[in-house]
């Protein structure tokens, strides 16, 4: 492939499956020409794409190092064992299993290393931002485990104390009342730091396990900018492609002493042969995360988040919460169109060039799958060198998009201001024209 977008530093290589090969210059044009604004999203190095499409895909090792189902693992072990010594060594913990295949995966083994079916999970609601695998009736994990949630306080329309933060007395209540096995902190949609301690206070009065899901702020907490639960929290989740910035996949850290737990969990309870690519991958992301410079990107990301949610509460929009203190900006459509849903806003801005997606608010009146809302995110663009000046024009291109909705003339001259925006921070100038 020829082109100015490159999908792979492996594109040439695609020239004998020029369908394949079609579709992700495709793909490759759109991330470099559009706005990457989905909070759970990022772009990994060129060097995590090279070990992620490496040979170690062509090999099977059930198991674990040292400890595998197959012959041939000698080079894989050493692999593994790199990805889970960086991993250990960037969170400061006594254990990792780097073989999860997603955060979701992550989440059920650490549930099933735990727990025996039917015992109580206590877990964020969904529509006040919690996770599927926090108890969704569409996810298995409510049907081997039963539930309770904890939410947000409600909002205060004071600007100074705006509500909608985690209601540390509502936890503690159901906490007591329903005597939960395991107590799950974390989020998907929720914009402010999540203070591991009072978690552990509430299961140490309770007798709970306490997990924390850093799926979301991981790459915060690697960076310093956030608080760390490793060492406060039993077990840790986490996913490597979100603010970590690696390759797509999830990872547990644990204490030592639930290790074999953990890991019985992950295989053979949940998988089975791990992707040994994907956790090269991982590895050479942890390394990266490990670098004074990865310090400089959280930082960058939490301000980058700060100021797209300044430019569009100036645009009209309410922010959830108030503010934000991390990648992500929660916005409340209603109060800029009580007409316009999540749905409508994300198709527009989507032609727009504007990728995002539609999110429920606490308390939505709409369905998850309408939504009052909208989730924003400023971990890809902030790897792309994008800083306040960008976040400011794009909260403003945001507002003018959906004011204008219905006017086909107006989103074709945003989405050309999108592309020209883009093309000043290309995600990967050194494969470019590969
Ligand atoms: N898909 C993830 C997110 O967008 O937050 C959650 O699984």
């Amino acid at each position: 492939m020829s082109s100015q977008f490159a999908a792979s530093p492996f594109d040439a290589w695609l020239v004998d499956d020029p369908e394949v090969s079609r579709l992700l210059g495709r793909e490759a044009e759109r991330q470099s020409t559009t706005l990457q604004l989905i909070a759970s999203e990022n772009f990994t190095s060129p060097a995590v794409l090279a070990a992620s499409g490496s040979i170690l895909t062509n090999k099977y090792a059930e198991g674990y190092p040292g400890r595998r189902y197959y012959g041939g693992n000698q080079v894989v072990d050493e692999v593994e064992n790199l990805a889970r010594d960086r991993l250990t060594a960037l969170f400061g913990a006594e254990h990792a299993n780097v073989q999860p295949h997603a955060g979701a995966n992550a989440n059920l083994a650490v549930y099933q290393a735990l727990l025996d079916p039917g015992d109580t999970i206590l877990a964020m609601r969904l529509d006040h931002g919690g996770h599927l695998t926090h108890g969704s009736p569409a996810s298995i994990t409510s049907k081997v485990w039963r539930f309770v949630s904890y939410g947000v306080s409600p909002a205060s329309g004071d600007p100074d104390k705006p509500g909608e933060i985690i209601d540390f007395d509502q936890v503690a209540d159901v906490a007591r009342r329903e005597r939960p096995k395991l107590i799950v902190a974390g989020s998907t949609a929720y914009s402010r730091i999540i203070d591991p301690l009072p978690f552990r206070e509430i299961a140490d009065s309770v007798g709970a396990l306490f997990m924390f899901d850093a799926a979301h702020p991981a790459g915060l907490i690697a960076g310093g900018a956030h608080p760390s639960p490793v060492g406060v929290a039993d077990v840790v989740t986490l996913t490597t492609h979100k603010t970590l910035r690696g390759p797509r996949g999830g990872a547990i850290l644990s204490t030592a002493e639930l290790a074999k737990a953990v890991d019985s969990a992950v295989f053979p309870g949940l998988q089975g042969g791990p992707l040994e690519h994907v956790i090269a991958a991982k590895a050479v992301a942890f390394a990266e995360a490990s670098r004074s410079e990865f310090r400089t990107y959280a930082a960058q990301v939490v301000a980058n988040a700060g100021a797209l949610g300044a430019a569009l509460a100036e645009a009209g929009f309410r922010l959830v919460s108030g503010g934000t203190e991390n990648h992500q900006v929660l916005l409340d459509l209603r109060t800029f169109d009580a007409e316009l849903t999540g749905k409508v806003a994300q198709e527009v801005l989507d032609r727009a060039g504007i990728t995002c997606n539609r999110n429920t608010i606490p308390d939505d009146q709409r369905s998850p799958f309408i939504t009052s809302g909208l989730r924003l995110g400023s971990a890809a663009l902030t790897t792309t060198g994008m800083g306040r000046p960008e976040m400011e024009v794009i909260g403003a291109l945001i507002g003018r998009t959906l004011q204008h909705r219905d006017d086909e003339a107006e989103l074709g001259r945003v989405r050309a201001e999108v592309r020209e925006l883009c093309l000043g921070f290309p995600p990967y100038p050194t494969l470019a024209g590969a």
